[in-house]
């Protein structure tokens, strides 16, 4: 019997440590808001059920925040199964914990950061109450305040001496321009920097610094990784050793979704481009931004926000190209470039997928896919499948557009929303993520069985 208590107790705060990393780092639904922490969990001894208990702090709503993480429970319960392995996966549920623990536990937080910073006084007050939240929030990510996490990253940078930058697989726009522009800046600082991207997009060729582009590293083994707009380690895909053997990895990332797999992690979620997030931390640095370095970013931005359409641009975006066009870049020439020239192959290719396309839900849904077949037959090259995804959502009426494009492992699903889906949510249920109105997974199976596991996800969300 007292064995059993003591396993169940095992079981218990493994459960914690594990759904603790997993909520903090790895969920993403529209209905969570704040910071969640999970305070206890019990789990039945026949291992059929677990309650999950949770506090949630400076968020606009509890109970939806509370609804989110059961409308997550899939996700999170196939996630706990691969960390830990019992006979049987429990089910959850999630609880909220009102308990006085609470109110100790922001009082703990709040002399902890007192200590920090003994300016905050004045702690009554709503405006520094939601600071010292969110400063607190950040603490919790980066694991250490914004300053620290960039004088760590900069230290490292100082002390290799040579140093390794890797994007994801197919890298976009933001992710070559992050590449480019933090090389360019290294080489600046005296570094020997290799960027190791085997193959990428054509219209990308004329950005300054591709001539330091590697298909393969000079070495095995580096002083310093630096992954770039890169959410999971699996995205950097068969690169992923460089990263692995490096002496010390560093990640920079915009996404929602990272896992935070580097030593030391700088991921701002409210960047509209990783681009964006590079050229806060050179002004930091104060590192020349030079003609170079900024078209590399501004290509960044660009590309990430549609041309400053989407949501995520903000006052600082428009800041950021008004002094970056000071330096004389030529926006207009690099939104050309990036966004309006396309090859031949890329119009057959977009006519296929056209031609394809079938309206579902209503016509809230578009869906169509590309084969490697229609890409031998149109004699594609890497990234002539580009922009596909957006034609579904720009026809009124349509909230979700899903393009398919094969890869050798399976098809790789591109989701784009208009206005309330958050396809971040339903790319994760498949092992992917990314934003909540641009998202990516890749999938097993044939267009038309990928088609029908997506929908099903899709209408759990549609209006
Ligand atoms: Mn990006």
């Amino acid at each position: 019997m007292r064995k059993n208590t003591n396993r169940m107790e095992k079981i218990n705060s493994e459960y914690k440590r594990e759904l603790s990393q997993i909520i903090s780092y790895e969920v993403k639904n529209s209905k969570i808001t704040g910071m969640v922490s999970v305070t206890k969990v019990k789990v039945t001894p026949d291992l059929r059920y677990a309650k999950v208990y949770v506090s949630i702090f400076n968020s606009k709503n509890v109970k939806k925040t509370l609804e989110g993480l059961n409308d997550a429970e899939g996700f999170i319960r196939s996630r706990v199964a691969q960390e830990i392995n019992l006979r049987i996966t429990p089910e959850l549920s999630f609880v909220y914990d009102d308990s006085e623990e609470q109110g100790e536990r922001i009082d703990r937080i709040l002399a902890e950061l007192k200590k920090e910073d003994s300016k905050i006084k004045n702690s009554n007050n709503q405006n520094s109450w939601n600071k010292i939240l969110n400063k607190q929030i950040f603490k919790f990510i980066y694991r250490g305040d914004k300053m620290s996490t960039l004088d760590g990253i900069l230290s490292e940078i100082e002390k290799a001496k040579n140093i390794v930058i890797l994007a994801h697989e197919n890298p976009d726009g933001d992710a070559i321009g992050s590449a480019l522009g933090l090389c360019l800046a290294l080489k600046n600082e005296g570094k020997n920097v290799e960027v190791v991207i085997p193959a990428y997009p054509k219209v990308f060729s004329n950005l300054p610094g591709t001539e330091y582009i590697l298909q393969e590293g000079t070495r095995e083994k580096y002083d310093l990784a630096i992954a770039v707009d890169c959410a999971t380690i699996k995205l950097l895909n068969g690169w992923a050793n460089y990263f692995e053997d490096a002496k010390k990895t560093i990640v920079i990332d915009h996404h929602s979704t990272n896992a935070m797999y580097g030593d030391i992690n700088y991921v701002n979620f409210a960047a509209p481009a990783c681009c964006q997030v590079l050229y806060e931390m050179f002004q930091y640095y104060k590192w020349d931004i030079t003609k170079e370095i900024g078209t590399c970013l501004m290509n960044g931005i660009i590309t990430d926000t549609g041309g400053f359409q989407y949501s995520g641009v903000s006052v600082e975006t428009f800041e950021i190209a008004s002094e970056l066009l000071k330096k004389g870049i030529n926006i207009s020439k690099i939104y050309k470039q990036a966004m309006e020239t396309h090859s031949r192959a890329s119009f057959e290719l977009k006519k296929i997928a056209l031609d394809r396309m079938e309206f579902l839900d209503d016509g809230k849904v578009t869906f169509t896919y590309i084969s490697k077949k229609d890409e031998k037959k149109v004699n594609a090259q890497n990234g002539d499948y580009e922009g596909i995804v957006n034609e579904g959502r720009g026809i009124e009426g349509v909230e979700v557009s899903i393009f398919l494009h094969e890869t050798d492992k399976g098809y790789k699903a591109s989701l784009r929303s208009n206005e309330y889906v958050n396809v971040s949510d339903v790319c994760l249920m498949f092992g992917g993520g990314g934003h909540p109105k641009a998202a990516g997974a890749t999938m097993e199976g044939t267009p038309k069985q990928i088609k029908k596991k997506l929908i099903k996800e899709i209408e759990r969300q549609l209006k």
